[in-house]
C-alpha cells in the first residue's frame, strides 16, 4: 500500500522494522539512514549483521562487501522461512531490487563463490546480472586454503584458530605482491605463469604442499569463462552509482576486535574490518560515508583462540551458547560465550565512529537470571582501566569490573514495540546506551527478519 502525504512517500509495512527504512522523502533521500550506510561488527563477529543488512537492503540499491572472504557466515531467512547461509555474496541478494558488488578488498574463492550462487539459482534467487565482482579482488586458490593449514599445524599449542578458508595466506600474496586478481582471468596468457610463482611459492615454503599446475590451469580456464558476466570495476561502478544519487549499503565481515590493525592481534583476521576497509575495500571515500551502524551482541562470543575478558566458563558459557544457538556459520565451531564488554565495545566505537547501536539477541537473556555488564579492566598494577588494552600480556591478566543487573522471565521474542519490553530489558538496553554514550537503534528479539524492535 502506497500514500503521498506532505512531499513524503509513505510505503506502509507490515511490520514495524520494515518502516524504519521506508520513509522516503519527495527528493528521494529517506529520513532514517544515509545514502551512504555501513553495518559493521563491533565485537569478535557473528553479532547477527546478515540480518540488519537483508533487512534495510530493501531499501538500497547496491549492497556491498568491502573485506574478507568466504569467512565470513552470515545466517539470513526469507520471507517463508528459508534459511540461507552466505559467506562471499552480500547479504543484500535476497533482496531482487538491490545490486550486490563484492569490492576490491575482499579475497574470492571462485569455486565457492558458484557455490553459493547454485544455492540461491536453486532457491529461485537470480544473481548474474545483479551481482558483481571487483576486477581489483585477489583471487584465494586452493593452494592458500592448503598452507592455511599447514601454517596453523606449524603453530601447533598456539594455533591461531582461523576458519582454514585460507585468508591470511591470500592476503599475504596480495601484500607480497605476487598475489593473482580477478581481472587476471582476462588475460589467461599470463595468468598460467603467475600461478606457477603462486604455486611455487608455497611448495618452496612447505614441503608437504604439492601441486598440479596444469590441473589447475584448466579448472581456472572454465571458470574464467563463467566469471565473465560477474567481473567489474567496482570502483568505477559504486563512484557512479554515488553520483547518480543510488543508496549504497555496506556489509561488514568479521568485526573490529578481528581488525588487523586494531584487533587482538595476531589473534586476529588479516583484513581490516573497521570502517577503514570501507574506503580501501570499494573506492569509497571517508567524506561520502554517512551511518555506520555498529552491530553488537546483547553478549558477546568470539570464534577461535585469543583473549576474551568476559568470556564465561562452565554451565553459564554453556547455557548462554544453547540458548543463543552459538555455533559458526561457516565452520560450525562452538562460539565461546560472555558478558558484555563495554570497555572493548567502547573502543569499536571510537575506532568505527558508529552512529548507531543495534544490540542483537536481546531474546536469549530471557529466563538467564541476572545479567552483567564489564565495565572496567583492573591491571595487575592495581589500577582500573577503561580503555582497552593494546599489551596482550595486559589483556590476558585483567580483571574485569562487572555491573550487575536484573534479568527478565518473559519470552520478548514476539515483541515489536520498546515500550513493551519488560522494564529489566528496557533498564539493560539504557544502561548500555549511558555506558557508551550512543543510542540503540534497532533491537533483534529473533533470528527472522521481523524480529526487530526500532527504538525511537
Ligand atoms: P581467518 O580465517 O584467518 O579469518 O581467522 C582469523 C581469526 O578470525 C576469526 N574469524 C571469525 N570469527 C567469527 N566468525 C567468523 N566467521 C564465521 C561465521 C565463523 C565460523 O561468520 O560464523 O563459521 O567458524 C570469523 N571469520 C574469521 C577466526 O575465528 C580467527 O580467530
Ligand atoms: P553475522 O556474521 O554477524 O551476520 O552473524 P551470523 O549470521 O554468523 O550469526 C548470528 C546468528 O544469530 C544467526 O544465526 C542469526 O540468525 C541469529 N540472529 C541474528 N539476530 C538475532 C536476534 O536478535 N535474536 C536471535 N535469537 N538470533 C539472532
Ligand atoms: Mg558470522
Amino acid at each position: 500500500k502506497e500514500s503521498r502525504k506532505n512531499g513524503i512517500h509513505c510505503q506502509v509495512s507490515t511490520t514495524r522494522s520494515e518502516s524504519i527504512v521506508e520513509q522516503q522523502k519527495a527528493d528521494g533521500t529517506y529520513s532514517s539512514l544515509s545514502q551512504v550506510c555501513a553495518v559493521l561488527g563491533s565485537q569478535w563477529g557473528d553479532e547477527g549483521k546478515g540480518k540488519l543488512v537483508d533487512i534495510l537492503a530493501k531499501r538500497y540499491d547496491v549492497v556491498a562487501r568491502c573485506q574478507g572472504g568466504a569467512n565470513a557466515g552470515h545466517t539470513i531467512y526469507n520471507d517463508e522461512g528459508k534459511k540461507f547461509a552466505l559467506h562471499v555474496v552480500p547479504s543484500g541478494i535476497l533482496n531482487d531490487n538491490a545490486v550486490c558488488v563484492i569490492g576490491n578488498g575482499v579475497v574470492v574463492h571462485v569455486p565457492g563463490f558458484f557455490d553459493e550462487i547454485r544455492n540461491l539459482e536453486e532457491a529461485g534467487i537470480v544473481c548474474e546480472g545483479r551481482l558483481f565482482v571487483s576486477d581489483r579482488a585477489h583471487i584465494l586458490f586452493d593452494l592458500h586454503r592448503s598452507v592455511d593449514a599447514l601454517r596453523e599445524a606449524e603453530l601447533a599449542g598456539s594455533m591461531i584458530g582461523t576458519t582454514k578458508r585460507g585468508i591470511g595466506p591470500c592476503y599475504a600474496s596480495k601484500a607480497i605482491r605476487n598475489g593473482i586478481r580477478v581481472g587476471d582471468l582476462r588475460h589467461l596468457d599470463t595468468f598460467k605463469d603467475k600461478l606457477e610463482v603462486l604455486l611455487k611459492d608455497a611448495a618452496s615454503r612447505f614441503s608437504d604442499f604439492t601441486y598440479d599446475l596444469d590441473a589447475e590451469m584448466e579448472r581456472y580456464k572454465v571458470f574464467a569463462e563463467r566469471l565473465k558476466p560477474y567481473i567489474t570495476d567496482t570502483v568505477q561502478f559504486i563512484n557512479d552509482a554515488h553520483r547518480q544519487k543510488k543508496r549504497i549499503l555496506i556489509e561488514g565481515g568479521q568485526a573490529t576486535m578481528l581488525d588487523i590493525d586494531f584487533g587482538t592481534y595476531p589473534f586476529v583476521t588479516s583484513s581490516n574490518p573497521s570502517a577503514g576497509g570501507i574506503c580501501t575495500g570499494l573506492g569509497i571515500a571517508p567524506n561520502r560515508l554517512g551511518d555506520i551502524v555498529g552491530v553488537a551482541k546483547a553478549y558477546t562470543t568470539r570464534v577461535g583462540a585469543g583473549p576474551y575478558p568476559t568470556e564465561l566458563f562452565g554451565e553459564q558459557g554453556e547455557a548462554l551458547r544453547a540458548a543463543g544457538q552459538e555455533y559458526g556459520t561457516t565452520t560450525g565451531r562452538p562460539r565461546r560465550c560472555g558478558w558484555l564488554d563495554i570497555v572493548a565495545l567502547k573502543f569499536t566505537c571510537d575506532i568505527n565512529g558508529f552512529t548507531s547501536i543495534n544490540l542483537t539477541k536481546l531474546d536469549v537473556f530471557s529466563g538467564f537470571g541476572k545479567l552483567k555488564l564489564g565495565v572496567a579492566y583492573k591491571i595487575p598494577s592495581g589500577e582500573s582501566i577503561q580503555y582497552f588494552p593494546s599489551d596482550l600480556s595486559v589483556l590476558e591478566s585483567v580483571k574485569v569490573e562487572y555491573e550487575e543487573l536484573p534479568g527478565w522471565t518473559e519470552d520478548i521474542s514476539s515483541i515489536r514495540q520498546y515500550k513493551d519490553l519488560p522494564a529489566a530489558a528496557q533498564a539493560y538496553v539504557e544502561r548500555i546506551e549511558e555506558l557508551i554514550g550512543l543510542p540503540v537503534q534497532f533491537i533483534g528479539v529473533g533470528p527472522g527478519r521481523e524480529a526487530l524492535i526500532v527504538k525511537e
